[in-house]
């Protein structure tokens, strides 16, 4: 029996993650996490592209571009959506995730969902690194385990 899993060793990897300047006193945590763990996981700082968008309704599209170049083995995308008084949360919530999940299943570049989306500001400093862990990090650790497993089913 074969058994398939993606290695938590990103060596020899190349990674692109997509940031959103929306609430970015929240999405600079994020990105610190998301390049604390792909060092961490052996990842070069050379094989790490750095790429900022407006907000967290253009990062699929952003990803899209970058996972057709072929150059990146996984591409996390990281924003903070927080509920305001109005639904465009829910617009923007809701491309983010489809578009997101969309660049994955069509170019079978992993494509990981690194966006925090809450009710109030206080749970989305929770989950950039302070009570709840860091969203951008957590993101990151998947990219590099998909990214593995990927090359793995080639
Ligand atoms: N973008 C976010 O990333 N987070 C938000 O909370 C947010 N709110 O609340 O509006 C937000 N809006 C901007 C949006 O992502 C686009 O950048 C903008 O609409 C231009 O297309």
């Amino acid at each position: 029996m074969q058994n398939l899993e993606g290695k938590l060793n990103g060596a020899g990897q190349r990674h692109a993650i997509v940031v959103s300047r929306w609430n970015e006193f929240i999405t600079d945590r994020l990105k610190d996490g998301a390049v604390a763990a792909l060092r961490k996981h052996d990842v070069s700082e050379d094989s790490v592209t750095l790429v900022g968008v407006p907000g967290a309704y253009e990062l699929g599209s952003v990803a899209r571009k970058l996972a057709l170049t072929g150059k990146y083995d996984a591409i996390t995308c990281l924003g903070a959506v927080i509920r305001g008084a109005t639904d465009h949360y829910d617009y923007v919530c809701g491309q983010a995730a489809r578009l997101i999940a969309q660049v994955y299943y069509d170019t079978g570049v992993p494509t990981v969902f690194g966006v925090i989306t809450t009710d109030t500001i206080e749970q989305a400093i929770e989950r950039a690194g302070t009570k709840a862990g860091n969203k951008g990090y957590e993101s990151a650790v998947a990219a590099v385990e998909l990214a593995s497993l990927t090359r793995q089913i080639q």
